[in-house]
């Protein structure tokens, strides 16, 4: 067995992501900036000023914003998001999660999150899973934020795991490379376009399956 499985937030343990890409859009139509799913795939994963920098790059009429004014556009982006999570709780954990961070338990494999979000801990609270978890890493801990490998190998550094027996699993592009580049097994959530360099690959979190998980792991090993 692995030794640490390194979950995701957004997108793979609650579906924090679609709030995300929400009030990004929400932010964005009142610049007169339009923004769809497909784009929004680029942003999966990467930290909130990132995530700004790149919706402005859509409107040249954008590029002479001040950092104070893309601060005040960041905050407001995250006030929605925050409305728009309000009544989020346990019944909002994804299906297949609870299930697997039990079986995680049942096999002594230490548990973490990698997280990109300056919310992750507040989010975690409202689900009631806080005390799942051995380590957080939140936008807080790292200093590069994924696609640099660090959020995963800071988890598994202070896991006291090596990086070779840790499974991440993640649902956006900048997190799977990240998970890739530390060298982990790398389990993905979403569609083989997004996500085409996965270890293993399925189509939403209810098939995320404890023991399939390990058969790829082990495979992949031998
Ligand atoms: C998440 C989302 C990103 C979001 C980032 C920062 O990361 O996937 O879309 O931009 O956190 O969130 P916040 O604005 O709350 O700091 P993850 O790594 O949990 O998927
Ligand atoms: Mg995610």
């Amino acid at each position: 067995y692995p030794k640490a499985f390194i979950y995701d937030l957004d997108g793979i343990i609650t579906d924090t992501a679609e709030y995300h890409f929400l009030a990004w859009q929400k932010m964005a139509e009142e610049l007169g900036i339009h923004i769809d799913r497909t784009f929004n795939e680029r942003l999966k994963g990467i930290g909130r000023m990132e995530s700004l920098q790149l919706i402005l790059s859509l409107d040249p009429s954008a590029s002479n914003l001040s950092v104070d004014e893309k601060e005040q556009l960041a905050l407001k982006k995250n006030e929605y998001y925050l409305e728009m999570i309000e009544r989020m709780g346990p019944k909002d954990i994804l299906p297949g999660i609870e299930e697997l961070l039990h079986a995680n338990k049942q096999h002594g494999i230490r548990i973490a999150l990698g997280s990109a979000s300056k919310n992750a801990k507040h989010v975690l609270d409202l689900l009631g899973l806080t005390a799942e978890f051995d380590y957080i890493v939140d936008a807080s801990t790292v200093k590069k934020g994924k696609p640099d490998p660090e959020t995963f190998t800071a988890a598994a550094d202070a896991l006291n795991v090596p990086y070779s027996e840790c499974i991440g699993i993640e649902d956006s592009a900048a997190g799977l490379e990240a998970i890739n580049s530390a060298n982990m097994f790398s389990v993905a959530v979403g569609d083989k376009a997004h996500l085409p360099n996965a270890d293993y690959l399925v189509a939403a979190t209810n098939e995320l399956k404890f023991e399939e998980i390990i058969n790829q792991y082990n495979q992949k090993k031998a």
